[in-house]
C-alpha cells in the first residue's frame, strides 16, 4: 500500500473540470492508498467553514466533500483519518467543521513523519519562499490567531469581498516579481532538512514540480492541478499536469497522473 501526496488543486466554482478530475482520482485511488496527504491549497480560497452553507458554493463543494468522505469510508478504510491535510496559503482558514464534513484530519506544518521507512518533512511550501520578503511579512500578519479571529468575526459576504481584493493584490504583486523570488529558497530548504534531521521533504505551492537533490537529502515539489483553462489567463496555467506523488512501502517514489 502506498502513501499518496497531492496539493494545489485550487478548487472553486470556476474549476468544474478539476473538481471532476479529483472526484474520479479519489475513486480510482482509494483502494490502493494506505493514506492520502493533501499538502495545501485544496481550495482557491476559503473564508471560513460557513462556506459550506453558501447555496452557490454548495453546488460544487458538496460532491467534493462526498468524494473525500468516501475515500476514507469502508471498504476503502475503516473510519476517518485516512486523509490528512496541511493548510495552504489560500485555504489556511479551513477549520474543524470542514474537517468533519470531509472526514479529514488536519495537521500542522511542518509535519515530521516516516513514510515508507524514510523520515520525511511535509509542508505546503510557502514558508520556503524566503526571498519574497513582502509575502513573508503578509503571511506572518494573517496567520496569527488574532487576525484569524477578527477576520472570521466579519460577515460572510464581507470576508469573500476582502479575499477577492487580497487575491487581486497578490496577482498584481506577483506579476512584477522575478520567478526566482517566488520559488523556494534552496538554502532555506537545506537548513530545514538539517534542522529536522530528515532525508526527504515533500511540498507544493510553487507549481514547479521537480525532484531537487542536496547533500542533506531530497526535496520533491508537487505539481498543481488545473484542468480548467481560464480564458483570460491563457494556456500557461492549463499546461500544468495534475496528479500525485506515490511513496511505496519500500520508500521508493513515483510520480503519477
Ligand atoms: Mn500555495
Amino acid at each position: 500500500m502506498s502513501s499518496l501526496f497531492i496539493s494545489d488543486l485550487h478548487l472553486s466554482a470556476a474549476t468544474p473540470r478539476t473538481c471532476e478530475r479529483l472526484i474520479g482520482w479519489l475513486e480510482s485511488h482509494a483502494h490502493v492508498a494506505r493514506d492520502l496527504w493533501i499538502l495545501g491549497d485544496l481550495f482557491e480560497v476559503w473564508v471560513g467553514d460557513d462556506t459550506i452553507d453558501d447555496p452557490l458554493e454548495r453546488e460544487w463543494l458538496e460532491p467534493i466533500l462526498r468524494a473525500l468522505r468516501a475515500f476514507s469510508a469502508p471498504p476503502n478504510a475503516c473510519g476517518p483519518g485516512k486523509i490528512r491535510l496541511i493548510r495552504g496559503n489560500r485555504d489556511f482558514l479551513l477549520g474543524a467543521r470542514f474537517a468533519q464534513s470531509a472526514a479529514i484530519t488536519m495537521i500542522d506544518e511542518p509535519a515530521e513523519v516516516t513514510i515508507g521507512g524514510v523520515p520525511t518533512l511535509l509542508l505546503h511550501g510557502d514558508t520556503l519562499c524566503t526571498d519574497d520578503v513582502a509575502y513573508q511579512a503578509f503571511r506572518q500578519e494573517v496567520r496569527t490567531p488574532q487576525w484569524n479571529a477578527a477576520f472570521l468575526a466579519r460577515p460572510y459576504a464581507e470576508r469573500r469581498a476582502i479575499a477577492a481584493q487580497m487575491r487581486d493584490a497578490s496577482r498584481a504583486a506577483g506579476a512584477t516579481k522575478a520567478a526566482a523570488i517566488t520559488d523556494a529558497n534552496p538554502t532555506e530548504a537545506q537548513a530545514l532538512l538539517t534542522q529536522h534531521g530528515v532525508r526527504r521533504m515533500i511540498h507544493g505551492h510553487t507549481h514547479r514540480p521537480a525532484r531537487h537533490q542536496y547533500p542533506q537529502g531530497e526535496r520533491f515539489v508537487l505539481t498543481d492541478w488545473d484542468f480548467d483553462v481560464p480564458l483570460d489567463e491563457g494556456c500557461a496555467i492549463g499546461a500544468t499536469r495534475g496528479g500525485g506523488l506515490w511513496v511505496q512501502a519500500d520508500g521508493s517514489v513515483h510520480q503519477s497522473i
